[in-house]
C-alpha cells in the first residue's frame, strides 16, 4: 500500500514537471483523473458542437443561390464533421468510446456551443457564421493548438488551417453581398445584429463566473481566460465589420487608447444560461435532428462491426 502510495506521488510529480515544462502528456501517459474528466469534457463538447454546427448552415445548401456557393458551402459543412471525426478520435484516446459520446450528447449529459442552438433565417447567415462563428472558433482555438494534450493539440492544427478558409469565405461572401443591392446589405447588418452577441457568448461566461477556467489554465488546457480571449476576438473584428460597412450593435463599443484595446458592452448572460441549460430557440430540434441521424444510421453501426468481425476471423 505504501509502495503504491510512494509510487502515485513520483507519477503526479512527473505529471506536473510535463505540464511545467510547457510539455505535452499523450494518452499513455499517467494523469490525475480530473485531468482526464476534463479533457474528456471540453474536446466532447467540441466534437459535439462541430457536429450540431452543421445543422444551422446545412439548412441552406439545397438553397444557396448559385452553383458555386453551393459547393463552396457543401465542402465546409463537410469540414465541420472531420473536425468532429477528429475531435471524437483524441477523445477516444481517453477511454470514452464514440458511442458514449454520442449517448450522453442526446441524452443531454453533454453540451455542445451555444451558438448553434440560434436559427439561421436568411442565406446572409452562412457569410455571418462563416465570418462570426468561425472568426471567434480560431481566436478560441489558435491557443488550443499549444494545449497540453497531444491529441486535441495536433488535432486543433488541422481544424484551426480550415476555419480560416471558413472565416475568409464567409467575409467574402458578405463583402459580395455589401456591394450588391439594398436589401442584400439590409440583410447582411440585419444578420449581424442577430448574430453578435451570440458569437461573444461563444467564449464561455466572464472569468469570475467561469468555474473551470483556473484549473484548466494550471493544467495547461487551456491557456488563455475566457474574457482574454473574447477581448481579442473584439479587437480583431471591429476593422473587419469597418471594411464591411456593417454596424456592430453595441452601443458602448469604442476604442480605449489607455488599454490599447476596444471597450464593449456584456451579452445578456441570463439569456446565455437559458441557452446552455437548453431552452434556446433551436435547442429541441438541433438534439432531435441529431438523435434521429443516429437511430437512423444504427444498421449502418451494424453492418461494419459484423463486417469487421468476420474480417478478423478470414485473417
Ligand atoms: N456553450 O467554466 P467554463 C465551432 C459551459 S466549435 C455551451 O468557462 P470551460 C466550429 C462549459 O462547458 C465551437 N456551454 O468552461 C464551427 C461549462 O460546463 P460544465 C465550440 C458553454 O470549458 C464553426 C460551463 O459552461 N468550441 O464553432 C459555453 O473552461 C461554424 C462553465 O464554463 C469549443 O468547444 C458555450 N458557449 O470554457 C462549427 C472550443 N461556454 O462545467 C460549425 C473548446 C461555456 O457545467 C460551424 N472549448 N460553457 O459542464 C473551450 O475552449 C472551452 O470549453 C470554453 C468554455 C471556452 C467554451
Amino acid at each position: 500500500m505504501v509502495d503504491t502510495l510512494a509510487h502515485e506521488d513520483e507519477l503526479q510529480e512527473l505529471f506536473e514537471a510535463t505540464i511545467a515544462r510547457h510539455d505535452r502528456l499523450e494518452p499513455r501517459d499517467w494523469m490525475p483523473e480530473g485531468y482526464r474528466r476534463t479533457l474528456v469534457r471540453q474536446i466532447a463538447q467540441h466534437a459535439h458542437s462541430e457536429i450540431i454546427g452543421m445543422q444551422p448552415e446545412g439548412n441552406w445548401i439545397g438553397r444557396a443561390p448559385s452553383l458555386r456557393r453551393k459547393a463552396v458551402l457543401l465542402a465546409k459543412v463537410q469540414d465541420e464533421a472531420g473536425h468532429g471525426l477528429y475531435l471524437y478520435s483524441a477523445t477516444e484516446t481517453l477511454g470514452v468510446s464514440r458511442d458514449e459520446l454520442t449517448e450522453m450528447l442526446i441524452d443531454g449529459r453533454q453540451k455542445y456551443s451555444s451558438i448553434f442552438n440560434y436559427p439561421t433565417l436568411s442565406y446572409a447567415d452562412v457569410g455571418t457564421i462563416g465570418w462570426l462563428v468561425d472568426g471567434a472558433a480560431i481566436c478560441n482555438q489558435v491557443p488550443l493548438c499549444r494545449t497540453s494534450f497531444g491529441p486535441y493539440g495536433r488535432a486543433m492544427i488541422r481544424v484551426c488551417k480550415e476555419e480560416s478558409f471558413h472565416q475568409r469565405q464567409g467575409f467574402e461572401l458578405l463583402m459580395t453581398m455589401m456591394r450588391g443591392t439594398e436589401e442584400q446589405q439590409a440583410m447582411v447588418q440585419e444578420s449581424v445584429d442577430r448574430f453578435w452577441w451570440p458569437a461573444l457568448m461563444m467564449f464561455g461566461p466572464p472569468d469570475a463566473d467561469s468555474p473551470n477556467t483556473a484549473q484548466s489554465m494550471a493544467w495547461g488546457i487551456k491557456t488563455h481566460t475566457n474574457d482574454e480571449l473574447r477581448q481579442k476576438f473584439v479587437d480583431m473584428t471591429v476593422p473587419q465589420a469597418a471594411r464591411l460597412g456593417v454596424t456592430l450593435p453595441d452601443p458602448d463599443l469604442r476604442w480605449n487608447p489607455e488599454r490599447g484595446h476596444h471597450d464593449f458592452g456584456q451579452p445578456d448572460w441570463q439569456e446565455f444560461a437559458r441557452v446552455v441549460k437548453g431552452h434556446g430557440p433551436c435547442n429541441a430540434q438541433r438534439v432531435a435532428h441529431r438523435r434521429q441521424a443516429w437511430e437512423d444510421g444504427a444498421w449502418v453501426r451494424e453492418a461494419a462491426t459484423a463486417y469487421a468481425a468476420k474480417q478478423e476471423e478470414s485473417a
